[in-house]
């Protein structure tokens, strides 16, 4: 029998090394659903509770991997789902294809059942966006679509009428101009190198420098070896963006942690003070924290020419791989002797750990968050995969989760989408099952998307969760509380017992409220095999503060409790003892 298009979809995929498939089906994508079971021994399907997660996943592996993440999903309401997942691809990106269906060829735009026009839907989210017409229009369309992805390193979306999706090869009339086979499944990408005089040009102001600091994105993940040498050469610190976390090990002398509100004062001082900035693969979005505009002449390495100069003055870009260019560049700089600025962020950074760990030592009741991160980091394995999703989690995660060993870290560092880490957590394992995985996830977050834990039990996948029940949407209510000085409003979170809801699902659980007993109940939930909740108990006043606090929020938080926010007694007490720790 002759070949449908979902067959030559599903060869195609398999010729481009796909071999996982996160989605759920529907009667608008079965075609392609059958021509993947009959190659379930090549292409694993994920079956997922909500396409939201299946879009996540797809994202997340692509993330983990680098490698082209697909996901699935049916006709009209399934593939409207996708969306935010495939944002976050697009905005951090993540090469990922999604596959849709739509409504028999003769009866779109005729209002019929789910007759949505998903690739007009995915105009502004996909760089290649794609209806297929006809089986024969398959081989041509499925290998540029994820050319496309991997190239652009973003998303690409093709849709199938599902009657186009049986549609045997056999009973396509081809164009005479579509020679069958004409296509390739070779990928092929550029050396990713500047040019020398762009090198040259580059040392030239990093030599010059009396102050260089380094900003390093996920464009320097795996280009470690290449930074830390830099970062000796020119006695540099090095501050890292969220998606760069683990660009630089934290024990090594140079790293002076993360940046931005979620950051460290250490980095944030070497930012402010530099007179040189390298940035290394990163587009960190809050421009706020860049030094000011004049005052650090920058250089900027990113592979995509479009991203030069996007948040900074710069005053050469090298376009290229950030480890290549990296490496290019070493021997061109020269030894910088004079090791004050160095030294000074050193002695910051001494300061901020010893904070960090006062912090994270805390006994106080109700339990602070950052206990439980602190406990969290001394359980974890040295090969972790760690998702953090967003909210005040992700600022705790940020300080308090160490990057030694071969641990990794991925967040959605520019969309900064709630519900993201357990979708990415259990992509981790996927992609790698050897290796334990962790989603860090505030109680708001994991309620989006709840339904995933019993995918992890489906498939026995060993990812923990740890879950900051803190019962607010911690992190909007203190942008309203300092920020903007209102008092908080539509924050507060109808409790849930996640514990029960994740053993409902068939998953071990746990909740743990007292800090003494925290560390012992993750070194529980990480020696069992398989998934395990772990519903901590936090307490929902303390503040995930900046790496500096300026007088208007000072002022603006002053406001809010005047005006009336409800536990203001609490919140009041519990900052400011706060701030006294931090001045004693
Ligand atoms: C999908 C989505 N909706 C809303 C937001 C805005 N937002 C950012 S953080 C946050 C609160 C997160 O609450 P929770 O998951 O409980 O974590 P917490 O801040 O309490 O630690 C919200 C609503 C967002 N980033 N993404
Ligand atoms: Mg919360």
């Amino acid at each position: 029998m002759s070949a449908t298009a979902s067959d030559v979809l599903v060869e195609t995929l398999l010729a481009w090394g796909v071999d996982t498939v996160f989605g759920l089906p529907g009667d608008g994508i079965n075609g392609v659903m059958e021509a993947l079971r009959l190659r379930r021994e090549k292409i694993r399907f994920i079956q997922v509770r909500h396409e939201e997660a299946a879009a996540f996943m797809a994202c997340g592996y692509a993330k983990w991997t680098g490698r082209l993440g697909v996901c699935l999903a049916t006709s009209g309401p399934g593939g409207i789902h996708l969306l935010n997942g495939l944002y976050d691809a697009k905005f951090d990106g993540a090469p990922v294809l999604a596959i849709t269906g739509m409504p028999f060829h003769d009866l779109i735009g005729t209002r019929t059942q789910q007759d949505v026009e998903l690739d007009k839907l995915f105009m502004d989210v996909a760089v290649f966006n794609q209806r297929i017409m006809s089986a024969g229009h398959v081989e041509n369309i499925v290998e540029l679509a994820c050319r496309s992805a991997l190239a652009a390193r973003s998303v690409a979306h093709i849709v199938l009428p599902v009657d186009v999706q049986t549609q045997t090869l056999g009973s396509d009339r081809r164009s005479p101009r579509n020679v069958p086979e004409h296509v390739s499944n070779v990928m092929a990408f550029d050396a990713g190198c500047p040019n020398d005089s762009d090198l040259a040009r580059a040392a030239e102001i990093l030599n010059a420098g009396n102050k260089v600091c380094i900003l390093a994105g996920q464009g320097a993940l795996g280009a470690s070896k290449e930074l830390a040498e830099i970062a000796y050469r020119l006695a540099a610190p090095v501050a890292t963006a969220l998606l760069g976390k683990g660009a630089i090990p934290d024990d090594d002398p140079h790293a002076t942690g993360g940046v931005g509100l979620l950051g460290t004062r250490p980095s944030q001082t070497a930012l402010e003070k530099c007179d040189t900035l390298l940035i290394a693969g990163s587009s960190f979005p809050y421009v706020e924290f860049y030094p000011k505009p004049g005052r650090a002449k920058a250089v900027q390495i990113d592979r995509d020419p479009k991203r030069i100069g996007l948040r900074y003055p710069i005053h050469v870009g090298l376009v290229g791989d950030c480890r290549r260019t990296l490496a290019a560049l070493l021997p061109l700089l020269e030894a910088h002797d004079d090791q004050s600025f160095l030294r000074q962020a050193q002695s910051g950074v001494a300061e901020w750990r010893a904070l960090m760990t006062e912090r994270g030592e805390r006994d106080d009741q109700p339990m602070k968050p950052q206990r439980v991160l602190q406990e969290l980091d001394s359980v974890l394995p040295p090969n972790a995969l760690i998702a953090a999703d967003t909210g005040t989690s992700t600022v705790f995660a940020a300080r308090h989760l160490t990057m030694t060993g071969t641990r990794r870290f991925v967040a959605s560092g520019t969309l900064a989408t709630m519900a993201c880490a357990l979708p990415y957590a259990i992509a981790a394992t996927i992609a790698y099952p050897e290796r334990p995985a962790v989603a860090v996830v505030g109680d708001g977050a994991l309620s989006m998307l709840m339904g995933e834990l019993a995918t992890l039990k489906k498939y026995a996948l060993n990812v923990k969760i740890v879950v900051l029940k803190n019962n607010t949407l911690g992190h909007i209510k203190w942008e309203q509380l300092v920020f903007l000085g209102n008092p908080e409003y539509g924050c507060e979170l109808e409790p849930i017992d996640f514990a029960a809801v994740a053993r409902a699902c068939g998953l071990a659980a746990y909740t743990v409220a007292e800090p003494g007993q925290c560390g012992e109940v993750m070194r529980q939930a990480f020696a069992m095999p398989g998934p395990a909740l772990v519903e901590a108990v936090v307490d929902p006043h303390e503040p995930p503060m900046p790496p500096y606090v300026t007088l208007s929020q000072a002022g603006h938080f002053a406001e809010a409790l005047i005006k009336g926010t409800p536990h203001r007694g609490r919140i009041a007490l519990t900052v400011a003892s706060d701030a006294v720790r931090e001045m004693v």
